[in-house]
């Protein structure tokens, strides 16, 4: 039903009127020129993403250009915008693909071609500082030759590892060097990016990425404030559990406020692993070859009826750490990619065989499965994009939830039939891993950091310090070393990856957290009628026609229209609550007993 309906919407029928007509060839038009600039623009950015080399820099810098230049350029723009005032002539879908249009375009006003060619030249270049850091977990000689050099995910497996305070300190501390160069580049990028912005008459950059959902920059804040609020009661819990366990591990006298940063397992404290005696999954990955966890992911989706991975997939993503003496510097953050907006499907990834590594894969080809679905002739091509971003995000979130589901990790024998599930450790460890500890990180700490960054401008002598203030208040985490707060050359913000090279738009996992849980309990409660704590999505097509459902649309229907209609409500915490209450409960008697 559905694909006949789309299906009449696109093609211009006998009666169509004569407006439709003619806002089509408009359409067609500009969709073929944009694929084909697209695909040279992500073709060159991914080159540049894998093998970080001055000449890989200038093409992704030029290849970006000549995309802005058209997606930005005046005539189209006007045209655009004229149709788009004759919206009541239109089909909904011919409107929705302006709106995409004119949203593309207000990053690359093209009367500003030298703003938008600056910021689009400052980009790439500060992604390329980023990607080429080296870290250094060894002693440094007298010329400053590191004799241990590190990649991130060294970095990681030492935060995961280590139960030295000292250690830990000087491990944390490494991370966060690479702030340091990233600090200025921000600062002149952010003007950019505001400037760009503001020309394009948007409030911010902030408010132009917020404008993807219908929202201004303060409504997203509410929202996001909103959902902070409803899960401070457990949040709290938490916390006082969390400061209580990591003393413990440590030797060290329990904190009264905030837990120093340096004693968790992310660099960030956005996941607080490795808490939960007797569930460490670690073990269960760890001889498993390199290509079974992308292999186990895509047989995740293929049991639910989605297609195997097509062999361009295989052929051209690039899972794995750069091998051992190459010289070649690659972004080491997850992504997924769709290169021609068709059949060119890739993931870039670090791939080491753990837990988490294991849920990222999941996460990732969700992003691919949802490039699969919505390929079709009925989704334009400005359309094949998630509902919206969160959407985009939530599949993948999804499919990490369904992919820790005891019931599942048993059937694909990961976990031995005869472990045993105790209900309370699971919820406690999917609480600190994936979500609880997870949300004031994307509500507050990240979505707060780029709204006074890019909203307030904040100066660049305040980036250390506002954002120490901003995870203080929101997550409860603190600096370890106060001296860090003084040093005007430091940017623990900007080590974040998101900040410099997916800007101003980190709610996306905070929404895709409410919304995986909302997707979540439908699943589980109405299609496989199991405990949404412990179900199985393999092999149930049913829930994989439910997950194509939404994916198959892309963008061409509203957000709201789509997660109501797949879930019966509107946006909201009210599942993710639920999920945890029984935790919740817990904690509040255990944190009484530890009184
Ligand atoms: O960046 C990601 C994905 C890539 S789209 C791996 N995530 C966020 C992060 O790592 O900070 C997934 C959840 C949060
Ligand atoms: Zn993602």
């Amino acid at each position: 039903m559905l694909t006949l309906a789309l299906f009449a919407l696109a093609v211009s029928t006998p009666e169509a009127s004569a407006a439709e007509a003619d806002v089509q060839a408009f359409l067609d038009g500009y969709d073929s020129l944009y694929q084909r600039l697209y695909t040279l623009d992500a073709n060159a950015s991914w080159d540049a993403a894998t093998d970080v080399s001055p000449l890989n820099e200038g093409r992704a810098t030029a290849a970006s250009q000549a995309t802005a230049a058209f997606i930005g350029d005046p005539v189209l723009i006007a045209s655009a915008r004229a149709w788009k005032a004759r919206a009541a002539e239109l089909t909904p879908l011919q409107v929705r693909q302006l709106d995409a249009i004119l949203f593309d375009a207000g990053a690359a006003p093209g009367d500003q071609t030298p703003l938008v060619n600056a910021r689009l030249a400052a980009e790439t270049r500060l992604r390329g500082v980023q990607d080429a850091f080296e870290y250094c977990l060894g002693e440094r000689d007298a010329v400053g030759v590191c004799a241990k050099p590190a990649r991130a995910n060294d970095i990681d497996e030492r935060l995961r590892e280590s139960v030295d305070p000292a250690e830990r300190l000087r491990v944390w501390t490494e991370a966060k060097r690479i702030g340091v160069p990233l600090r200025t580049g921000l600062a002149d990028l952010r003007d950019l990016r505001n400037d760009v912005a503001r020309k394009s008459g948007y409030s911010s950059y902030f408010g132009y990425m917020v404008s993807e959902y219908g929202m201004t920059a303060d409504e997203m804040m509410t929202l996001l404030d909103g959902l902070n609020r409803d899960m401070a009661p457990l949040y709290k819990e938490l916390h006082i559990w969390t400061r209580r366990k990591l003393a413990a591990k440590y030797g060290q006298p329990v904190p009264t406020g905030d837990i120093p940063a340096h004693w968790l397992p992310n660099r960030w404290g956005q996941e607080w692993g490795g808490l939960v005696d007797g569930v460490d999954l670690d073990p269960y990955f760890k001889d498993r070859k390199p290509e079974w966890t992308t292999q186990a992911a895509e047989q995740f989706y293929v049991s639910m009826g989605f297609p195997k991975l097509p062999p361009v997939f295989w052929e051209k993503s690039d899972l794995f750490p750069v091998p051992e003496g190459q010289s070649r510097h690659k972004n080491s953050h997850a992504s997924a990619w769709h290169l021609d907006l068709a059949t060119d499907i890739r993931s870039l990834m670090s791939i080491e065989p753990n837990a988490e590594w294991f849920g990222t894969a999941h996460h990732e080809l969700g992003h691919i499965y949802y490039y699969v679905s919505y390929t079709r002739p009925e989704v334009p091509l400005t359309l094949r994009r998630g509902a919206n971003r969160a959407f985009h995000e939530g599949i993948g979130e999804l499919a990490n939830v369904a992919a820790f589901q005891p019931a599942y990790l048993k059937q694909m024998g990961i976990l031995p039939k005869a472990y045993k599930v105790d209900p309370t450790k699971q919820l406690l460890k999917e609480a600190l891993e994936q979500t609880v500890a997870f949300v004031p990180f994307a509500t507050g700490t990240m979505s707060r950091f780029e709204y006074e960054l890019y909203e307030k401008n904040l100066p660049a002598d305040q980036f250390q310090t506002k954002w120490w203030s901003i995870v203080s208040q929101y997550q409860g985490i603190g600096v370890p070393d106060p001296s860090r707060l003084t040093d005007p050359t430091l940017c623990d913000g900007c080590t974040k990856t998101h900040i410099i090279d997916d800007p101003a738009g980190y709610y996306d996992y905070a929404l895709a957290t409410v919304l995986k849980y909302q997707l979540h309990e439908h699943i589980a409660t109405n299609i496989l009628k199991e405990d949404p704590h412990n179900c199985n999505y393999y092999g149930n097509k049913e829930v994989g026609a439910f997950i194509k459902d939404i994916l198959e649309k892309g963008a061409t229907e509203d957000w709201r229209d789509v997660l109501k209609n797949a879930t019966g409500e509107p946006l909201s915490t009210r599942a993710m609550v639920a999920h945890f209450e029984p935790l919740r409960k817990w904690l509040v008697q255990e944190n009484k007993k530890a009184k």
